[in-house]
């Protein structure tokens, strides 16, 4: 095998890799900041109200989207609900969170195009009640 073609075929390679990390990140920009209470976080209702803002930093609009709160570790169902727009671009919602310990909140957010994104809210150290 030629050196060149060993190099075309190590960049052909190489864009593989590439594309499958960009197929994973199909999700559009979305930026998201959140304020989760009560503070510290106890077993019970947590509260989460998020901002959403699109790639031009305006409000993301008329996205669905939903809460997934999972422990990690295995033999947990997940907790899952739903929020809902209290104002442009802001979220709120609410999950129960059922034991003490390290929680992480998925946010799954469906854009009104149909685009999907999702975010990450860790809890660590939920208190007991
Ligand atoms: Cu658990």
């Amino acid at each position: 095998m030629s050196q060149g073609l060993r190099a075309v075929l190590l960049i052909a390679y190489l864009n593989l890799f590439a594309a499958n990390g960009c197929h994973r990140q199909v999700a559009p920009e979305v930026s998201m900041t959140q304020e989760v209470s009560p503070w510290p976080v106890r077993v019970g209702i947590c509260n989460v109200a998020l901002h959403l803002k699109d790639a031009g930093a305006q409000p993301l609009t008329a996205a669905h989207v939903s809460l997934e709160a999972d422990m990690s570790h295995p033999g947990m169902a997940p907790v899952f609900s739903d929020a809902t727009e209290s104002s442009p671009g802001q979220y709120r919602g609410h999950i129960e969170l059922t034991m003490p310990g390290d929680w992480v909140v998925l946010v799954h957010i469906r854009l009104a195009n149909g685009q999907k994104a999702e975010r990450e809210i860790e809890l660590k150290g939920v208190e007991t009640k």
